[in-house]
């Protein structure tokens, strides 16, 4: 298995992400950036979230892939290149590879480059035909891809994490990829759907609170890169379906006032005041097909489960 890196140091991911909390902690409305969610303890608590009832787009994602890659396979007849998107543990695409005939390359980009490089070493011992090409790099940020990848390619990008940027990011992060998989390629991307507010509100209020740990990890987490004091205890989980702008947000709410340490600043708190952590914005498949079309994307196929409660579509460039 060959590897390619665009990895920033240690001290360069410090320094960043130190410059993101600091930017966002000391706006009137303090935010932070969801994809500080994901250290290694974050990681596990999505996966625990994957595994929960209430959190119905994992699994309802998982039941449709292997319909999706059946269909795909009748259209992919030529030679194909996958390059995938926050690959993660490599899960989803096995169910792709499973069906797919001509794909000669596939390509996980992930920021976890360690957890990346094993799921990698595994996923070519199952698959010796392919050329598994691992890059560690944030995929939210713009990079040509190797030029030693010729074929046309087919994106892929599922989970919804589409739903975590906001419809301007995410107009940007597809005009960015249309861009670098170049003419003639395909993406297929998952998105969650529009629905009842009192599913989407269960499926980000479960009742063993493992969304509510993965919520407050993300001061852990900025407590041991930027040495910060935060008690994770002091700030309470808050999540809610906002039906205007079609979106879950995840807050934090400060239980009482308090002044927080962050790389010698100090940040204050006032009781009953929060975070904005996450968005996660739910899509009709119309909606989705005009924000797609607006940064060059166009309608192939489009399958949905029979409650509706997941989308995934095949686009063309
Ligand atoms: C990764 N992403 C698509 C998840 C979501 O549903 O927006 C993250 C998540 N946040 C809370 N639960 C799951």
């Amino acid at each position: 298995m060959q590897t390619s890196q665009f990895a920033v140091t240690e001290g360069d991911f410090r320094s960043l992400f130190i410059r993101d909390v600091l930017d966002g902690l000391q706006q009137p409305q303090k935010s932070l950036p969801s994809k500080y969610f994901y250290d290694s303890q974050g990681s596990q608590y999505f996966d625990q979230i994957c595994s929960l009832n209430e959190y119905y787009p994992y699994r309802t994602e998982l039941s449709m892939l292997p319909d999706v890659a059946r269909d795909l396979n009748s259209i992919l007849q030529d030679p194909w290149e996958i390059v995938e998107f926050g690959a993660g543990s490599l899960v989803k695409i096995r169910l792709l590879l499973q069906q797919l005939d001509n794909i000669e390359h596939y390509v996980p980009i992930d920021i976890a480059g360690d957890h990346l490089r094993q799921a990698s070493d595994r996923l070519q011992q199952e698959f010796p035909q392919l050329t598994v090409l691992p890059i560690e790099a944030d995929f939210t940020q713009p990079a040509p891809l190797p030029e030693t990848l010729p074929l046309p390619k087919l994106g892929f990008f599922p989970g919804s994490t589409i739903g975590n940027f906001s419809p301007e990011q995410a107009q940007f992060f597809l005009s960015n990829i249309r861009q670098s998989l170049g003419d003639h390629s395909r993406l297929l991307i998952g998105v969650d759907t529009k629905k009842d507010p009192s599913v989407l509100h269960n499926a980000y209020n479960d009742s063993m609170g493992v969304t509510a740990a993965f919520n407050r990890n993300i001061l852990n987490h900025i407590n041991r890169i930027c040495g910060a004091d935060f008690d994770p205890q002091a700030f309470a989980h808050y999540a809610f379906y906002n039906p205007v702008a079609g979106r879950i947000e995840m807050h934090l709410i400060s239980t009482l006032a308090q002044q927080v340490s962050i790389d010698d600043q100090m940040i204050a708190f006032s009781e009953g005041e929060n975070i904005h952590t996450e968005n996660s914005y739910k899509y009709t498949p119309d909606e989705f097909l005009a924000l797609a079309a607006t940064s060059g994307w166009e309608r192939e196929r489009i399958w949905l489960d029979k409650a509706q409660m997941f989308s995934v579509f095949l686009l063309s460039a």
